[in-house]
């Protein structure tokens, strides 16, 4: 028995989950765990969100919320996510959770006391208008490498090359558009290059891993490793734990990986075992494996174990990182901020995932990119799972009822051509294990629709249909080899398809509970249950749809609204929202965006500013009844202290006031 630990990459909580991180990271590993739970192998899945870095800061700066709660939602959201695809994590943890961070902190503390960072002063960009130093994603500008636009401050995506966010050309802030100034700063450096020839030697034993993968290590060995800087001068963060360093936080690069181990942390605690991630990080036995998008091949293949090795405890270093390359959509490259993607959760509204499961292993970018599209989800579901695969089910087991009464015996002798197929299939479920093994799904899910196109050619041949009339022994026998496929079918297809293999094996009353093993346990006979179809066909208007949809997104005639985290009514009651009268209202000078209003309640006003002036002249507010929260801390605004806030509409940036639509008195409760 193996012991392994596989991780997915730990997916940005700035978003929802798209079919790029499932066909990247997530849908690989889920498959490659079902396949290794099946031989009996001793697997933990671990993943979760990653909270920190300038991704997330940035949402939440665009939504005016504390990054936790972004955090927090795309966690919640993402795992649900991951629910309706079935990928089952063992545990899905964030990295803004307690122990991660003092984890992370130890990390730091250990290769620190190891002698591997250096502090240094150095030059970064900096936002004057906004007063704030511009790490990663707040810069961007031309990649000095392959002088690409839009490279940002830590990676440019079209090279995947590491960028020292000083080095970029035509740098301009993303937080006022401005080309920024230069300004020291301090940081703490991890010296790579002192850990070149560890690295080196440890690669030389890595020669089985992906050429892919390879080939970017090697390219980047061969440029000479740099110092990097692992620390940032940003908010949200890990504080390093350092005296006298205020504002100075982990790069989001040095304790995401980490978050992989604080995640099993998590999952042992919850099984009641505390120490039990020890068993597999601290074992020099566990095959640790990363599943990834090429993006993060560096940071997992270099600077990890790097830091991985100079801890005061014996971790594990990776074991395999097989990364894929990027998915796109409809010809192009899929991008979050122009929408150019499926969410998961808007696929779930419309399809099982078991069929996005099939069509993106079918479709994996393992070697190279591949292209996602509609029209292939609709063939690969037509054809492949309902022509081929759900027919040959279908045909076999109608079969069975009308004329055996779904009792099918081994025949005493097989003929040429049954023992020939049958044994070809045996053969074809060892190669589709060996390529689970091998993280080369794409071509398990072609062996196990040769096998299913070989029994419906089968079936074609020894026609039962009129042997049935004659010979009915002959019948039984075609009938036979056909369900013995289907069932090393339900095994073999089971960790890319797992609920529709479920359901192939109840109507061959055969258990859920089976091993890969199972499949040179060959019955002697079969006893059909009910027949129902295993997969349902996509309509063309089904695909249409889609397109629509997605050409809607793109042009903004439908809003992807993302909803905020689900709250108690306990949290409701907590504002005091009421009906207030307007008395006085005045622009505030050399505010284009604020007003001054008086408001008024029985016997008690109130001084509040509000961000309405592009919407509303002043006078047009006074006199008006209007919803307001009143229980809000003041704030400063203008230096002018606002107590409270009135409510409005936005649409499109234009503010409404809400008002009551009868006549209310002053000081009425909002509920
Ligand atoms: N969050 C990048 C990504 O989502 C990064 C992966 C971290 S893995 C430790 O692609
Ligand atoms: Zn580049």
């Amino acid at each position: 028995m193996e012991k392994i630990l596989v991780t997915s990459a730990l997916t940005y909580a700035n978003g929802p989950l798209h079919i790029g991180h499932v066909a990247g990271s997530y849908l690989n590993a889920d498959i490659f765990v079902r396949y290794n739970k099946l031989l009996g192998n001793d697997v933990i899945y671990i993943g979760g969100t990653d909270d920190y870095g300038t991704p997330i800061s940035i949402k939440a700066e665009e939504e005016g919320v504390e990054p936790r709660v972004i955090a927090e939602r795309y966690n919640k959201s993402m795992k649900k996510d991951l629910d309706g695809l079935n990928i089952q994590l063992d545990n899905f943890s964030g990295t803004s959770r307690p122990r991660h961070i003092k984890v992370s902190q130890d990390f730091f503390t250990n290769l620190l006391e190891a002698g591997y960072i250096n502090k240094k002063s150095l030059n970064q960009f900096y936002d004057e208008k906004h007063k704030r130093f511009l790490a990663d994603r707040y810069i961007e500008g031309i990649c000095p490498h392959c002088k690409s636009e839009g490279a940002r401050g830590d990676q440019c995506d079209k090279c995947g090359k590491l960028i020292d966010a000083i080095d970029l050309i035509d740098p301009k802030s993303k937080i006022s558009g401005e080309k920024p100034i230069i300004k020291e700063t301090t940081h703490w450096y991890i010296n790579l290059p002192k850990f070149e020839n560890q690295l080196r030697e440890w690669l030389e034993t890595k020669k089985y891993w992906k050429d892919n993968v390879l080939n970017f290590i090697m390219s980047w060995l061969n440029e000479g490793l740099i110092e990097r800087a692992i620390t940032r001068d940003l908010d949200w963060g890990i504080p390093i734990p350092l005296e006298n360093t205020k504002g100075k936080v982990l790069y989001v690069w040095f304790d995401a990986p980490i978050g992989y181990i604080s995640s099993t942390m998590e999952w042992a605690e919850r099984k009641g075992q505390p120490d039990l991630w020890k068993e597999y990080w601290l074992n020099s036995n566990t095959k640790l494996i990363h599943f990834l998008g090429k993006d993060n091949i560096p940071f997992h293949t270099i600077i990890w174990p790097a830091v991985l090795s100079k801890q005061k405890e014996p971790f594990i270093l990776p074991y395999d990182v097989p990364a894929n390359e990027f998915l796109n959509l409809e010809g192009q490259k899929m991008s979050t901020s122009r929408n150019w993607t499926v969410w998961v959760e808007d696929y779930l509204k419309y399809f099982d995932g078991e069929l996005l499961r099939y069509v993106l292993a079918a479709n994996a970018p393992e070697t190279k990119d591949s292209d996602f599209t509609w029209k292939d989800f609709q063939n690969k579901i037509n054809n492949d799972l309902n022509n081929v695969l759900g027919n040959l089910a279908n045909r076999t087991f109608v079969f069975a009822k009308k004329y055996f009464d779904g009792k099918i015996r081994k025949p005493e002798k097989l003929s040429e051509l049954s023992d020939k197929i049958l044994n070809q299939s045996y053969k074809l479920t060892s190669y589709i294990g060996k390529s689970f093994n091998g993280y080369q799904v794409r071509k398990a899910t072609k062996l196990v629709m040769d096998i299913a196109r070989t029994g419906n050619k089968y079936f074609d041949e020894t026609k039962p249909w009129k042997e049935i009339k004659t010979n009915k022994d002959k019948a039984e026998e075609t009938l036979y080899v056909c369900t013995e496929l289907l069932r090393l079918i339900s095994i073999s297809f089971s960790p890319i398809v797992p609920k529709a293999m479920k359901k192939l094996r109840k109507m061959m009353n055969l258990t859920d509970n089976f091993k890969w093993d199972d499949i040179k346990q060959v019955p002697e006979n079969f006893q059909i249950g009910e027949v129902s179809p295993l997969f349902k066909k996509i309509e063309d208007a089904e695909i249409e749809k889609q397109l629509e949809l997605l050409k809607a997104i793109q042009t903004n005639e439908v809003k992807i609204m993302q909803h905020k985290n689900e709250i108690e009514f306990e949290d409701f009651i907590k504002l005091e929202l009421r009906i207030v009268k307007i008395v006085e209202a005045e622009n505030i000078p050399k505010s284009n965006k604020l007003i001054k209003l008086r408001i008024k309640l029985g016997n008690e006003e109130r001084t509040i500013v509000a961000g309405i002036k592009e919407s509303y002249e002043p006078e047009e507010l006074i006199g008006k009844n209007v919803a307001m929260l009143l229980n809000l801390k003041p704030r400063k605004l203008m230096g002018i202290e606002s107590q409270g806030m009135i409510l409005s509409a936005e649409d499109e940036g234009k503010y409404s006031v809400l008002i009551p639509e009868r006549d209310v008195k002053e000081g009425s409760e909002i509920l």
